[in-house]
């Protein structure tokens, strides 16, 4: 048995950029399902962003989602960025004219979006299978999905979103001779712990080392966050907790600092990759976030991006339904790229300074340590980094 229903827009996929979509989208009287093969539980753990935009953060307080964030999240004016043994502090505010950053890591921004839907009554369908798009070349597609008690539904919407990930079903929904994909991989991977110790820096230490590249981030007063670069196909058994430890402890230590450890609570490798597929969409179906594009972690960039997409695609969408009006739905992949292809810039420069390649050679060496030397000693090179960093373009709703 097929259940058959209907919805204004089929969002798949409840990570920031589904959910924060389908927030916005009940702003201005439109209603949406959400469609998401994991458990709530699952999405309200996994472990990844920490560090908000400004424009992100007044993006959020704006549409009502920013009283926890203001009570527990930290707020940041500058980084260090640390080489050849020595630490040098970049301050934002004073290179930018007051901007800032926010560590709230993207596992409370999810739960504070699953809760609003929630509690607005929306429909967020967790642990579905068999996710699919069809109609697509009609002005009603059609979202099907199998729902965690095996029944089988048809939602026909007026438009269709993907934010499903890099992972997802969508992308594979555009036709395939319209899509095109630039990529880039690169030789390493970061593993990333979560400790129980209050962090040893006051704001984020990223550090180049001969050793391979370190960041010192966090999550709380008391919960620390910490990467380090591995081979791309590092296996995590070969790293026990004391060997992690020893190893942030030398790529990070500089005289007169020490690094506090604790207990680890979780470990992971993620690998690093560019990508990014344009158009951002066919008709009524619409990509979203990581679905469409993914950057290397270093310039703190996707989850950012994926909030700036679906700003951009609500006001679409919006004007779509609303008042049949299809001008800002066709500027959408052209809106969202613009600022996708900075911040892929900014992410892969970030990346090939501060990663050591496991085959250095002396050229490349010194090219990195001469951009670092520039980035430290010119006002105009710290403010290209403070600039990206802090973010771009400010985010109208
Ligand atoms: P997500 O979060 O991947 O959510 C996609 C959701 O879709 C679901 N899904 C499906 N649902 C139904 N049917 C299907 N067939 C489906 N296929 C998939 C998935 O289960 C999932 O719930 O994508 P979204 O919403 O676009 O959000 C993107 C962000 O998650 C991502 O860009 C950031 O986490 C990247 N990132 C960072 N971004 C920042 O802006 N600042 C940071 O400090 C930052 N640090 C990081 C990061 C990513 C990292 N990793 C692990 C890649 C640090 C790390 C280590
Ligand atoms: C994080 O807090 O997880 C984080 C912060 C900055 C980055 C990447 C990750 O560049």
């Amino acid at each position: 048995m097929t259940s058959s229903s209907r919805a204004q827009v089929g969002i798949v996929g409840a990570g920031p950029a589904g959910l924060l979509l389908s927030h916005l989208l009940a702003l201005r009287g439109i209603d949406s399902i959400v469609v998401e093969n994991r458990s709530r539980a699952y999405c309200e753990a996994r472990q990844r962003a920490g560090l908000l935009e400004a424009g992100t953060v007044e993006l959020l307080r704006a549409v009502g989602l920013g009283g926890r964030m203001d009570a527990e999240g930290l707020e940041h004016g500058g980084i260090y960025l640390q080489f050849a043994g020595e630490r040098h502090h970049l301050d934002f505010r004073d290179l930018t004219g007051g901007r800032w950053v926010t560590i709230y890591a993207q596992t409370e921004i999810v739960k504070d979006l699953i809760e609003a839907r929630l509690a607005a009554g929306a429909r967020v369908e967790f642990e579905v299978s068999d996710t699919g798009v069809t109609d697509l070349d009609a002005d009603q597609p059609v979202l099907g999905f199998t729902d965690a008690a095996g029944t089988r539904h048809e939602v026909t919407c007026d438009a269709i979103a993907g934010c499903d990930g890099f992972h997802g079903i969508c992308r594979d929904f555009l036709p395939p001779g319209l899509i095109r994909v630039a990529e880039r991989g690169y030789p390493y991977s970061w593993l990333g712990i979560l400790a129980t110790v209050p962090p040893s820096t006051d704001e984020l230490i990223y550090s180049r080392h001969e050793d391979g590249f370190a960041l010192h981030t966090m999550r709380t007063p008391q919960v620390s966050r910490l990467y380090l670069q591995v081979p791309a196909d590092e296996d995590l058994a070969r790293w026990p907790d004391d060997r992690i430890w020893d190893e942030l402890r030398r790529r990070l230590s500089v005289p007169g600092w020490e690094l506090k450890d604790g207990p680890i609570t979780e470990k992971a490798i993620s690998p690093m990759r560019s990508f990014v597929a344009s158009p951002m969409r066919y008709r009524r179906l619409f990509l979203a976030g990581d679905a469409a594009h993914i950057v290397p972690p270093t310039g703190a960039k996707g989850l950012n991006l994926a909030i700036a997409d679906v700003t951009l695609l609500a006001a679409a969408l919006t004007s779509l339904l609303r008042e049949a009006s299809p001008e800002l739905a066709d500027a959408y992949s052209d809106s969202c790229l613009r600022r996708v292809w900075r911040a892929t810039h900014f992410s892969w420069w970030m990346t090939s300074m501060l990663h050591t390649d496991p085959h250095p050679d002396p050229f490349g060496t010194e090219l990195q340590l001469s951009q670092l030397r520039y980035v430290v000693g010119s006002r105009a090179a710290a403010t290209t980094l403070a600039e990206n960093y802090t973010g771009y373009f400010p985010l109208r709703w």
